[in-house]
């Protein structure tokens, strides 16, 4: 296992649309196990694979607390159906956009089908915090940041203060 590291905007990558997996080998398990240690150590609630550059369609999250045994979810592959008409705001920040956080806006349900390391069909119903985070991602899947969804004022503002952030910041040796 191994920490990859985790772009940052404005790199161009974080547009890129990621390609479904067509197998699931051990190349595909071997990036899943470093997705996780690269949220875990971050850290973070979730990870796109694009976000250590690879554009494939895969997500990790872990919504679990400190205080709780840890709860890694994985998907291949992911599809959000029947999202609620419902919104929910959660203050969303991003391990792609260090330093921000803003409002978002998305719906409180949705349901995610997606396959399993088998290659198994499965679907959950989601809501609240799982529910944000798992668009939060999805977004990534398709070249889209949190931040994508404010007003370009505040876009631009963002990335700004988050190319700000990293170089005015101590950079320690993690
Ligand atoms: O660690 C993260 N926290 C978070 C908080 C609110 C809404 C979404 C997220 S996802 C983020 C990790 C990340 O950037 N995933 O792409
Ligand atoms: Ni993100």
């Amino acid at each position: 296992m191994a920490i990859r590291e985790i772009i940052t905007v404005p790199n161009p990558l974080l547009k890129t649309i990621s390609e479904p997996v067509t197998i699931i080998d051990d190349e595909i398990l071997l990036l899943i196990d470093d997705m996780f240690e690269t949220m875990y150590a971050a850290p973070g609630i979730g990870l796109a694979a694009i976000q250590v550059g690879v554009p494939k369609r895969i997500l990790v999250i872990d919504i679990s607390r400190d205080d709780e045994a840890r709860n890694p979810l994985f998907f291949i592959n992911p599809e959000i159906i029947d999202p609620t008409d419902t919104l929910n705001s959660y203050e969303e920040g991003c391990l792609s956009v260090p330093g921000v956080w803003e409002e978002i806006e998305r719906p409180d349900e949705c349901t995610v089908n997606y396959l399993d390391k088998n290659g198994d069909e499965q679907s959950i119903r989601c809501q609240g915090m799982l529910a944000t985070v798992i668009q939060h991602e999805m977004d990534h899947l398709n070249g889209v940041v949190f931040v994508d969804h404010l007003s370009k004022l505040k876009r631009d503002r963002a990335i700004k203060k988050s190319i700000k952030s990293r170089t005015s910041e101590p950079k320690d040796d993690k």
